[in-house]
């Protein structure tokens, strides 16, 4: 009988940063948590680079905390690297994260392999979504149209019947050490060059900002202006940064370190933070924003109220997705705090006109609530690595 412990895990960077950031993620636990061996194929080791400084943007190949990372090239350079590699065959399964193709040199030996039924497991590791299809797609198989191999769909999810969404099994933990005292909120303050900021005012109601540029900021601004409690709002350098800049009349100032003050809030431009140290600054905030996938279920593990900016998609698709996620979240949340969380959440994808920043304030109790009840509904699926690891295991026994 065979088993799974290794992985090859192709990521390829179409936008931004969560693309590598799911697939470095994944990757780690796999390594860390289940002992695995991983080697990930990145075309874009720049992206990579934000998330982990350590990576050499230069090296083809090279291992990062326990990770073999691998620059995903062209077909003759995939075919070199893996010729030349201590481990020359595939690994156990073969992922293509986010629908990404697979290599033709990848493909040719995943045949050959099925020749001996040594094949790799190979999975489609899809992008996430709360919509009810989901759990009828997730592990549907597709043969491929020439070659003795069938892929598998792997959809992470919020459902029972998909595959979860990641969740390190530490994080509880740290998560719980971080809120036990002041000296992790110090560390993580100095960290970001605002500890003179929080000790100025302590009882200002902390944001983080994570967003594309959004027409919706003027009006956000506005409101956190005129809000009766004072509003710090840490905005990591990039695009929401940039626009912010350009709102309160500072073009081209959007750096790190960069202050503003207008009425009742005070805006700070903080680092990008190494992926590790991104989610005690979710920890620690009072409200999130945040983007895309991975941000996105970081904040659901932060136990804090959060408004998402949803990756836009043409025709609008990306919207079904936002209320497909809201109709989930809010079910179990008072109608009036649901309401105020749909309308915010519509505002901030593209109806500003509806912005409520006083009334979300308002919810906020209620809306902390919910989030460790979502916590719990969303630990009973199990986490996506170890999801992954048991599907893969089914497939070879
Ligand atoms: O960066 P994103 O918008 O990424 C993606 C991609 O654009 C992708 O193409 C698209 O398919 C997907 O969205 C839906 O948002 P996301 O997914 O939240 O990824 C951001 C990553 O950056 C995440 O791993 C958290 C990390 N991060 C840090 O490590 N440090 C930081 O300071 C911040 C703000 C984020």
């Amino acid at each position: 009988m065979r088993t799974i412990t290794s992985w090859d895990l192709f990521c390829r960077v179409v936008d931004n940063y969560g693309d590598i950031g799911v697939c470095w993620r994944l990757a780690r636990q796999l390594v860390q948590e289940h002992g695995h061996t991983v080697r990930l194929w990145v075309d874009d080791l720049r992206s990579f680079e934000k998330l982990c400084p350590s990576v050499d943007v230069t090296a083809q190949a090279q291992r990062v905390s326990g990770v073999d990372i691998r620059h995903w090239g062209d077909d003759a350079q995939v075919a070199t690297l893996l010729a030349a590699d201590t481990h020359p065959t595939l690994h156990d399964v073969v992922v293509g994260a986010f629908a990404c193709p697979t290599p033709e040199p990848v493909l040719a030996l995943m045949a050959e392999q099925a020749t001996h039924g040594t094949a790799p497991v190979w999975i489609n590791l899809e992008y996430l979504s709360a919509e009810n299809w989901v759990a009828e797609h997730h592990a549907m198989q597709s043969p491929h149209p020439r070659l003795p191999l069938v892929k598998h769909f792997f959809f992470p999810g919020f459902a029972r019947n998909t595959g979860g969404v990641l969740r390190e099994s530490h994080l509880g933990a740290q998560r719980a050490a971080f809120e036990a005292g002041p000296a992790a909120h110090q560390a993580l303050w100095h960290r970001l060059r605002v500890d003179d900021l929080m000790r100025a005012q302590p009882d200002a109601l902390r944001v983080s900002l994570f967003a594309y540029a959004n027409p919706a900021l003027p009006t956000l601004v506005a409101q956190w202006e005129a809000s009766p409690q004072p509003v710090i709002c840490l905005v990591p350098e990039g695009l929401a940064a940039t626009q912010i800049a350009e709102l309160l009349g500072d073009v081209g100032a959007a750096r790190i370190g960069a202050r503003w003050t207008r009425g009742n809030l005070t805006v700070a431009v903080v680092p990008f933070v190494p992926q590790e140290h991104y989610d005690p600054l979710l920890w620690a905030c009072d409200i999130n924003f945040v983007r895309g996938e991975d941000s996105f279920v970081r904040a659901q593990w932060a136990l804090r109220p959060f408004i998402w900016h949803i990756y836009p998609q043409s025709d609008d698709v990306h919207l079904i997705k936002l209320d497909a996620f809201l109709a989930r979240y809010t079910a179990a949340l008072p109608q009036a705090d649901a309401d105020t969380l749909t309308a915010f959440w519509h505002a901030w994808n593209g109806a500003p006109a509806s912005l409520n920043w006083p009334a979300l304030v308002a919810a906020i109790p209620r809306l902390r609530i919910r989030a460790v009840t979502w916590e719990q509904g969303l630990m009973q699926l199990g986490d996506l690595a170890a999801n992954l690891v048991a599907f893969c295991e089914k497939q070879v026994k």
